[in-house]
């Protein structure tokens, strides 16, 4: 018989390692839409949409390319709704000879693939995802020699390695990071243009996506989240669309505008693009190439494409390799000992502090906000409030239309929560209401007073810092980064910080645990 090549919701690619040997008549592709996949987490109502309808192109782009595509519905009625119980269906259907498959973005999954070979009793094999630039391998030898892992040192490997933005050995412009021009908060009047969104409605027509979504709406219409807005690039031609458009729109502006946040305006200048290079529509190491040229061409200043770049091939390089460096023990990491439940509000946007609010908005609505607004509104604050990591690591896996684990968790445990006691990140990314108001325009209209330390008026975000400071004292008081805002709290008077502290307790004792089942199903 064939061999038989999975091919999972996240490995969209036409280039797919799986493939790159196979021949169209010795090799049946299997694509599988099953309940385990859509139900790990409730995801996103639009992130189920996007995967199962650029599922479905992707298969019949392959069909239309001459392979041969078995593709198992959600609705089939033989569906064993997991990925084993399909590969194992499907290998008697076709009498395979053997698998062969790229490595998943999952440990989750990887066990899976562990058992087959033994179950099936087939030669399994699973070959590296070398869609992205830095093989596992590499990354585990970079780190075995380092007693403390950055990412700045990894990203310049990563620039020699890929030859971007280099003039000979040399960074291009003598930086290698240009980020101290990348930090201006938001101005009046400063419109980002709108996206385009690829809508099931436009003239082209695309019934696919309608059919999935009439699906999503039918079998996963109580999940969080809406379909309302739905406009994410399902296919390669969509996604190079968006690309086109970020290139040429918003990539001059990127760098400056990276951190600002204003109330109604989603997107700033941000890419959207993760989802589409996620689920393997654009080709991570391509877009760098598209932004370097605009850069080259005079089209883009230095700061944005360097800034650009640097969160692709040296952040999202650098979560990917330390996922599988420290997985499984990283699923589990509470080095800050972070108890309390996750708040009802976090699902449900009511709340009176506008930058949560405001994000927990944008997130139904697009399966999307961006970089700050997950790291300083929704992480700071999980961070000060000494929210549990599991619980915050299975909302950012089930809300955002590009979150796989193996991105989602370095990111929330590492960067945002500082779960894994410093290891990716050197210092919490803890502030205060100062920060969000110089970064956004929340602060203006928020029922709170960004200004005020405490009391039932003040901005809450200004005593949880001092609480989260002082509760980890034995933690993180040697940490050199965090000298200057220890000494600034031992200068504080007793009464004031015995203040400051009672307002933290008050106002966490305001927050309402969110009922079970929103992120994970309780049957
Ligand atoms: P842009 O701002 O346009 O950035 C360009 C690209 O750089 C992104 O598309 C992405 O591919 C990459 N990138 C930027 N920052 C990071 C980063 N920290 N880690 C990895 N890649 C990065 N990103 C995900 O793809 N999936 C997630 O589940 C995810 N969860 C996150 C959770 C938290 C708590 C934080 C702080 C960040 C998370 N990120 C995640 C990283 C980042 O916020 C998103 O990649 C970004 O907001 C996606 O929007 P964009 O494509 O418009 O990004
Ligand atoms: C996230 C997701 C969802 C919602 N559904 C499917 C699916 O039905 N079939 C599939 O192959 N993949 C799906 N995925 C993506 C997988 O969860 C992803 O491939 C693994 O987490 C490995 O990264
Ligand atoms: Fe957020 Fe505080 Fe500003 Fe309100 S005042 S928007 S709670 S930072």
């Amino acid at each position: 018989g064939p061999v038989l090549v999975p091919v999972l919701g996240d490995q969209l690619s036409p280039a797919i390692s799986s493939l790159s040997d196979r021949t169209r008549k010795d090799t049946v592709v299997l694509m599988m839409e099953v309940g385990q996949e859509t139900g790990y987490v409730r995801h996103h109502q639009a992130k189920i949409a996007l995967i199962l309808s650029a599922m479905r192109h992707f298969a019949q782009d392959l069909r239309a390319d001459g392979w041969q595509v078995d593709y198992v519905r959600l609705d089939d009625p033989d569906n064993t709704h997991s990925f084993s119980g399909e590969v194992e269906r499907a290998a008697r259907r076709h009498r395979a000879r053997g698998i062969q498959v790229t490595e998943p973005g999952e440990w989750r999954v990887r066990a899976m693939m562990h058992e087959w070979s033994a179950t099936l009793g087939l030669r399994v094999r699973i070959m590296p995802d070398t869609r992205f630039i830095c093989p596992l391998p590499d990354f585990f030898q970079w780190a075995a020699g380092r007693s403390e892992l950055r990412m700045e040192w990894f990203y310049r490997t990563m620039r020699r390695k890929t030859g971007l933005l280099m003039d000979g050995d040399k960074p291009v412009g003598g930086r290698w990071n240009f980020d101290a021009e990348n930090r201006s908060g938001p101005e009046p009047g400063l419109s980002p243009p709108a996206l385009p969104r690829f809508t099931p409605h436009s003239i082209t027509g695309d019934a696919i996506t309608r059919d999935v979504l009439d699906l999503v709406s039918d079998r996963f219409g109580d999940h969080f989240g809406s379909l309302d807005a739905f406009g994410w690039p399902v296919t390669r031609q969509d996604a190079e669309t968006l690309l086109d458009h970020f290139i040429e729109r918003c990539l001059p502006h990127f760098g400056h505008w990276q951190d600002a946040m204003m109330a109604g305006h989603d997107t700033m200048f941000h890419s959207l693009l993760a989802p589409a290079i996620n689920l393997g529509l654009l080709d991570p190491l391509a877009v760098c190439r598209r932004a370097e040229a605009a850069y080259r061409s005079g089209q883009a200043p230095i700061a944005a494409v360097e800034g650009f770049i640097r969160q692709i091939i040296g952040w999202r390089e650098y979560v990917r390799g330390m996922y599988w460096l420290d997985m499984p023990g990283l699923a589990g990491a509470n080095a800050l000992d972070a108890q309390r439940p996750l708040p009802e509000f976090w699902w449900t946007g009511q709340t009176p502090m506008r930058c949560l609010a405001e994000t927990v908005r944008s997130t139904r609505e697009n399966a999307y906000a961006h970089h700050i607004q997950r790291l300083m509104v929704m992480g700071n604050f999980a961070l000060l409030a000494g929210l549990r990591p599991q619980e915050v690591a299975d909302w950012f896996l089930a809300v955002y239309a590009d979150a796989f684990e193996w991105v989602e968790l370095p990111n929330v445990a590492g960067m945002a929560l500082h779960a894994d006691g410093g290891r990716l990140a050197s210092k919490p990314y803890a502030a205060s209401g100062a920060y969000i108001d110089r970064m956004s325009d929340y602060c203006g209209a928020c029922r709170y007073d960004v200004k005020r330390k405490t009391g039932p008026d003040a901005c809450p975000f200004n005593a949880l810092y001092w609480h989260f400071l002082d509760r980890n004292a034995d933690r993180l008081s040697g940490n050199p980064r965090l000298a200057y805002p220890y000494a600034t709290w031992a200068r504080m008077s007793p009464e004031k910080r015995a203040e400051t502290l009672a307002s933290a307790e008050a106002f966490l004792a305001t927050l309402q645990p969110a009922a079970p089942g929103w992120a994970r199903s309780q049957d």
